[in-house]
Order: C-alpha cells, then structure tokens, then sequence
C-alpha cells in the first residue's frame, strides 16, 4: 500500500472530548503527544506513526463560546481551520448543539476539505437518545460524515482512524518518523525557533535556513538549549543577525517566550548562525507545517 499522510485538525468546544480522543488514536501505536506545543497557527497535539502513514493531529484554541472580544479571533480560527487540513474533525459531545455561529456551519456545508463529526460520550447516552442527536446532526451539518463514538471508552475510535487514514492523501512523512520518538523536545524546539524566522524575515530566509537543536539540558527550575540556525550563503548570514544583532536577538526573545510556555519552565536559549552550503542535501526533512501562504 502507497504511504500516506496528512494534517488533521481538531476542534470542537471545551471539554467535548479532544485531549480523551487523542489519547485513544495513539493508544499503542509509535507516537508523540505534545499538549503544549503552541504555534500561532496550530498546535499539535500529536503525531501519530505507523509503517504506511503518518497522520499530524492539531488542536486549535477550541471554538470559544461567542463573546463579544472574541469574536474576531474566533472567526480567523475557523478559516484557518480549513485551510492546513487534509481532514477536519469536529467533535461534539451528547446534548450540545454545537456552535452558535451559523458561518461555522456555512463553512463546513462548503468545504473540499472532508468533515467528519464525531458525536462523542455515547456512553452517556440511551438508544433513543443517540438518534435523536444523530438526526439532529444530520440536518444541521448534512455534509458532514457522522460518526457516533466513545472516546473514552475506545467505541468506534479504530474505525474513525482507520477513515482518517483512508482519507489523507497519499504522501511521503512530513516529520521524520524516528528522530520524533527519539529526541521530541528538540523537534520542537527547531520548530518554534522556525516560526520565528518565517514571522520576521522575507520568505527566500525561511526556505534556505535549517535550525538544528544541539544541547538541551534540564535542570530543576531551567532548562539549557543551545540552538544553530544554519545558511546557505554568507549573505544570508548577516541578514539573519541583523544590525548589531537586532534581527537575531528578537528571534532568540521571542523564541524563548513560546518555549517557556511550551515546557513550562524557564529557558535559557543560545542562537547561533552559521553558514552549511550543504545542509540541503544533508536533510531530507520535508516540511509543511501549515505556514506557506
Ligand atoms: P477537551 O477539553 O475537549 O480536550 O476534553 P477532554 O478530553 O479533556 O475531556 C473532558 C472531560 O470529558 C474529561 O473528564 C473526560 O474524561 C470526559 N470524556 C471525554 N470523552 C468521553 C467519553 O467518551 N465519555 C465520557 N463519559 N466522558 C468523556
Ligand atoms: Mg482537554
Ligand atoms: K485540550
């Protein structure tokens, strides 16, 4: 069988069930949960290996109930949610009704990415009850696959991954499958520090750097990184450190900010650059992270 991957993004209202039904799809399988990776346009919650797939799993913020400040945000959420995806899960639980925002749902009834809503916490529910939601669900989201399911109790969490998969296009992995189990914290230092640069410098920088993670050492309260973000050409160097160092210290500050939040714990963060006309050909590592425009 052809190998495939994919993105699949998550979302659905707090406590519905997202964190319980990641934990079920990776159940034995190779994989890497990561509850505080925090990106600006995703956050993945795990990646899930196997020998002919690799499906990346993404939360997003969680659709927020409407409230007024947050209005704005929420509607860039639900762009984005549509635009990195190969599938989209929207998980809601028993008795909800879903998101009060009828553009939500204009989305879904028009989207090529395939919707497929999970109706999660069966187990709390009769018979009867679940057809009622089902038909509820039915003609809210006629679009969408429904798929009734028990995320804590593992009912129907195998067949809806085993969709997922059928699902994603095919394609080589995106995240290399054995450095993700082996050394993860530094993964996704690389990929915070990644961001960074595609935030602050004109799109030919990002292409042409690759960051690698070389120490990382925890202490009690502090963790040590020492981090070096290699170029293709001298120029390119200099446009990275910026005058007298400007450009690079605001990419090792704002670095340092996410990965505090991400480990939780205070970082020390040390940026270098340095000039490897042949980390091209040293790395094979494809990326899609969901950021190219
Ligand atoms: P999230 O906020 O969407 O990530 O939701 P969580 O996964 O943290 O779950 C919120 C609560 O719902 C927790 O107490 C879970 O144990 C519970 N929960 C999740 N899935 C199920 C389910 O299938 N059945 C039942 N009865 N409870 C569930
Ligand atoms: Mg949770
Ligand atoms: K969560």
């Amino acid at each position: 069988m052809a190998h495939k991957a994919g993105f699949v993004n998550i979302i659905g209202n707090p406590n519905v069930g997202k964190s319980t039904l990641m934990n079920a799809f990776i159940g034995e399988r190779l994989s890497i949960i990561t509850s505080k990776a925090q990106t600006t346009r995703h956050r993945i919650l795990g990646i899930v290996n196997g020998e002919d797939f690799q499906v990346i799993l993404s939360d997003t913020p969680g659709i927020i109930k409407p409230a007024y400040e947050l209005q704005a945000s929420m509607m860039d959420f639900v762009k984005s949610a549509f635009e990195d995806a190969d599938v989209l899960i929207y998980i809601v639980e028993i008795g909800e009704q879903g998101l009060k925002d009828e553009a939500f749902f204009n989305k879904i009834a028009n989207s090529e990415v395939p919707v497929l809503l999970l109706l999660n916490k069966i187990d709390k529910s009769n018979q009867e009850q679940l057809e009622e939601q089902v038909s509820y669900w039915t003609e809210k989201v006629p679009t969408a696959e429904i798929h009734p399911i028990s995320a804590l109790e593992g009912f129907n969490v195998s067949e809806v991954f085993n969709r997922i998969i059928e699902l994603l296009p095919e394609s080589p992995a995106f995240y290399p499958k054995d450095t993700l189990t082996d050394k993860p914290e530094r993964f996704f230092v690389n990929e915070i520090i990644r961001e960074k640069i595609l935030m602050h410098y004109k799109k030919e920088i990002p292409y042409s750097v690759e960051i690698e993670t070389n120490e990382f050492f925890e202490e009690e309260d502090i963790i040590r990184m020492r981090s070096v973000i290699m170029v293709e050409r001298e120029t390119q160097k200099g446009i990275i450190i910026g005058h007298k160092g400007s450009a690079l210290k605001r990419v090792g500050v704002e670095a340092r900010k996410d990965l505090e939040k991400f480990f939780g714990k205070q970082v020390h963060l040390e940026l270098y650059v340095k000039v490897n006309k042949n980390w091209r050909s040293d790395s094979q590592q494809l990326r899609r992270f969901g950021y190219t425009d």
